[in-house]
């Protein structure tokens, strides 16, 4: 169930994904609308919805639209960054799979905004299900005149390139991303610049994620003010909510933002039978963990920060009683350890000893100064790492620690894991 369906609209019809069923359900009424106005009221309207970034920073989308500097005759750029990697994280994938013209018909009109007749869907290398499906769908607009040579008869061109990256979740950090697209390996530039002024090949370039480009057809389409009537002040607008883990019906949940957790467990079915909650993710495993006494916090990007942790990219995991936190935590660490790029000290060494630290706790094997060793690594990773993936690599250990302390001693102390881990079919 839906609240707000507007890029799940036709996830359930048959064939959901070919274009005459987008057009079917009014799809690209919002490019024909967009390509009689002036690029500047376009990129106004952005603005003007509130619509922010929903990869996981919340920046204005509109306002980085803006920072593009004046035309000055050479190519610009728009990239879509579709290399969704982040654990728990799994909006992005969907969307391209069940309805793949929402996000390319905001490509045409956000290209036709920012004055770009080139732009590159950047696609996670390992769903190549998902790559193909967009292969076609781009197909199938080219076919359809919403790309290719004046477009719509409207003098406006436009190319789209999807390309494939090599599974590495460093590239879906948008310098990391440039640079790979421009066949480099993918690591993180220093900002400033910032992409709007100097991206991909050093030209002005815009980098926004698949559901921030997918959302801006219905705003042009429907207006601003349909857009921003929804979710709060500052928070405006739809998104989509995963739910996954112990939660009875799993899957994607479209809502104003500002919806809580219990409401969101109300449409799905509540946590696992017989079973209750013990921690959640509010936007991934890169965001400080909560727990049941945060059910009713709602999820827009200033009440979960007052909260403590960050609204992300609304990937909410959902933990019961029987998973253990330390091995959850460890578990991505792993991940942030395996996937560090490298290329800063901070990051690459303390994501390699905070995996130490945990591993010898969950084994039975820590000592009491283990817990503060964590806390000392988190500190001096956190804001020295030259990009957020140390930060993020921090955020679920130094909120576990805080909130769960008993049981990360009760491993040092009991010498090992007082959990079964097959009562919780994950993280084996
Ligand atoms: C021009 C300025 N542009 C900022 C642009 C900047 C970027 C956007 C946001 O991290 C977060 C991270 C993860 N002139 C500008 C400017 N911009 N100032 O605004 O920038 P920033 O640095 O705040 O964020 P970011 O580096 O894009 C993204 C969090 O998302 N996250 C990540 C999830 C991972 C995935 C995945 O699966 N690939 O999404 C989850 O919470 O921790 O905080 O475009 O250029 N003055």
């Amino acid at each position: 169930m839906n609240l707000t369906p507007v890029l799940t609209d036709t996830w359930d019809k048959d064939h959901s994904w070919r274009l005459a069923t987008y057009e079917g359900a009014g799809g690209y009424a919002g490019l024909k609308k967009a390509l009689t106005m002036e690029p500047a009221d376009l990129v106004q309207a952005v603005k003007d919805s509130g619509l922010r970034g929903r990869g996981g920073a919340g920046f204005p989308t509109g306002m980085k639209w803006g920072f593009l500097p004046p035309p000055d005759g050479g190519p610009r750029y728009l990239v879509v960054n579709a290399d969704e990697s982040e654990p728990g994280t799994c909006k992005d994938i969907p969307l391209m799979l069940a309805s793949p013209q929402h996000l390319i018909e905001g490509v045409a009109i956000t290209s036709y905004a920012i004055g770009c007749d080139h732009a590159f869907i950047y696609v996670r290398g390992e769903v190549l299900h998902v790559y193909r499906r967009l292969l076609n769908a781009v197909e199938e607009a080219y076919e359809a005149g919403y790309l290719g040579k004046n477009i719509q008869g409207s003098g406006f061109d436009l190319d789209v390139t999807v390309h494939a990256g090599a599974g590495a979740y460093i590239c879906g950090e948008e310098t990391a991303l440039l640079d790979s697209l421009e066949g480099l390996r993918g690591q993180p530039r220093l900002k400033p610049p910032f992409p709007a002024v100097a991206g991909l090949y050093a030209r002005p370039t815009v980098v926004n994620n698949v559901e921030s480009i997918a959302s801006v057809p219905a705003i042009v389409a429907k207006g601003a003010d349909w857009f921003s009537s929804m979710g709060t002040e500052k928070s405006q607008g739809h998104g989509l909510f995963s739910l996954s883990g112990h939660v009875t019906r799993p899957g994607q949940y479209e809502a104003p933002l500002g919806i809580t957790l219990r409401e969101l467990l109300d449409l799905a079915g509540g946590v696992r039978a017989g079973h209750e909650l013990k921690f959640w993710t509010p936007g991934g495993s890169s965001t400080p963990i909560f727990t049941q006494d945060h059910l009713d916090v709602p999820l827009d990007y200033e009440s979960v920060g007052a909260a403590g942790s960050m609204l992300g990219t609304r990937a909410l995991q959902i933990f019961d009683e029987s998973v253990c936190v330390v091995r959850a935590v460890s578990r991505w660490t792993d991940f942030y350890a395996h996937e560090s790029c490298g290329k800063c000290t901070p990051c690459r060494e303390g994501t390699y000893w905070l995996k130490q630290v945990l591993h010898r706790i969950e084994a039975g094997e820590g000592q009491d100064s283990d817990l503060d060793l964590l806390l000392d690594l988190c500190d001096n990773i956190l804001g020295r790492a030259f990009c957020a993936l140390g930060d993020g690599a921090t955020s679920p250990i130094t909120s576990s620690v805080q909130l769960f302390r008993a049981e990360y001693q009760a491993h040092i102390d009991g010498h090992g894991c007082p959990f079964d881990p097959s009562a919780s079919a994950l993280f084996p």
